[in-house]
């Protein structure tokens, strides 16, 4: 029985190593070296290989090495095959930080000031206090909800975003379509920590942009196909958004001459808002192989029928 690991070659050699520490018993192998076919009941995977169900008969348990699933095509998995995604204290650690650097940028007009620096500009703004500020996060599971628990000490007034309806202490909660206009009508920042599925694509479009309060600022740290480009250029260019953070984007690397590259209302980060660790994911997944192997459920089992 053995665990094929398909991600970061570098971080791989440390699951090896903590997994040999661990879990002596497991077989493990680092992609494109697999051992024995026959042997891989689980795959730990960013992008899957080809063919990878041809392949690995046996396999039981494809698991993401990332938060998102809109990787893989969920429709070719056999349903004895289970989907587990990672839920996992570094990644969450990760989110909460960026989520937090990326709202302070923009309460704080940090895309005003780098500007102003790179042109030799002293130009001060009117500070506004964080409760004038009204911060709303669109995806309330693990991520949305640690970010939105550390945003709540520094004052903004807080709002989230979900399919189904949640209740959050402190939060004022929305759910599914009839309540985003609502919503969005009081986001001074939105955030979106959505997964991509097909009801979300494209969800940062110019008429969701458009219902924003006049000069809000966007962060999209979900995915890049969340948000459709060009809408949120136009949006910029009138003002309706006056700055953005972004660490997702339609194609990732983007291509040399992508206008976001030089846009001065935009900071560009790349898809690093939190990044897997491999002491806290491959103990991640290790507990999930045991519970698997006990009969119990696995933490981050998706739903094929929700798709995240
Ligand atoms: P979860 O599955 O825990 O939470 C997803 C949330 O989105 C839930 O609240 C869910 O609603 C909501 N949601 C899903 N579909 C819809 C919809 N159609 N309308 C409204 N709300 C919807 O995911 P995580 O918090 O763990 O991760 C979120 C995403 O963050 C990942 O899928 C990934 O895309 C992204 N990510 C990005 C990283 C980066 O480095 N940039 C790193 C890690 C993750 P409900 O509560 O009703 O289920
Ligand atoms: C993830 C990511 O889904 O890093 O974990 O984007």
């Amino acid at each position: 029985m053995s665990l094929l690991y398909k991600a970061d070659p570098a971080r791989g050699r440390q699951w090896g190593e903590l997994l040999a520490a661990r879990a002596p018993n497991l077989a493990f192998h680092i992609w494109p070296e697999a051992g024995a076919a026959e042997e891989v009941r689980y795959l730990a995977a960013w992008q899957a290989p080809a063919d990878f169900l041809a392949q690995f008969p046996n396999l039981e348990v494809l698991f993401s090495t990332g938060a998102g699933v809109d990787q893989f095509d969920l429709a070719s998995l056999p349903p004895q095959v289970r989907l587990v995604r990672l839920i996992d204290p570094g990644l969450i650690e990760g989110m909460v930080e960026y989520a937090v650097m990326a709202t302070l940028a923009l309460h704080r007009d940090l895309p005003h000031y780098l500007a102003a620096q790179r042109s030799h500009r002293w130009e001060p703004l009117k500070a506004k206090r964080p409760s004038q500020r009204r911060v709303g996060v669109m995806g309330l599971g693990e991520l949305g909800r640690a970010a939105l628990r550390a945003l709540a000490p520094f004052g903004f007034p807080l709002s989230g975003w979900s399919r189904s309806a949640r209740s959050l202490e402190g939060v004022d909660c929305y759910a599914g379509e009839a309540e985003l206009a609502t919503f969005l009508g009081r986001c001074d920042i939105l955030i979106c920590l959505l997964p991509l599925t097909a009801q979300t694509r494209g969800v940062l479009c110019a008429a969701t942009l458009a219902q924003l309060p006049k000069g809000a600022g966007l962060i999209n740290a979900g995915r890049g196909g969340h948000l459709v480009e060009a809408d949120l250029l136009a949006a910029l260019a009138s003002g309706q958004v006056s700055g953005a953070v972004l660490d997702v984007l339609g194609q990732e690397p983007p291509p040399e001459d992508h206008p976001f590259y030089d846009h001065q209302q935009i900071l560009l980060t790349p898809h690093i808002a939190a990044m897997t660790h491999p002491e806290t994911a491959a103990e991640v997944v290790l507990a999930n192989i045991r519970s698997h192997e006990a009969g119990e459920e696995m933490v981050g089992l998706v739903p094929r029928d929700r798709g995240y």
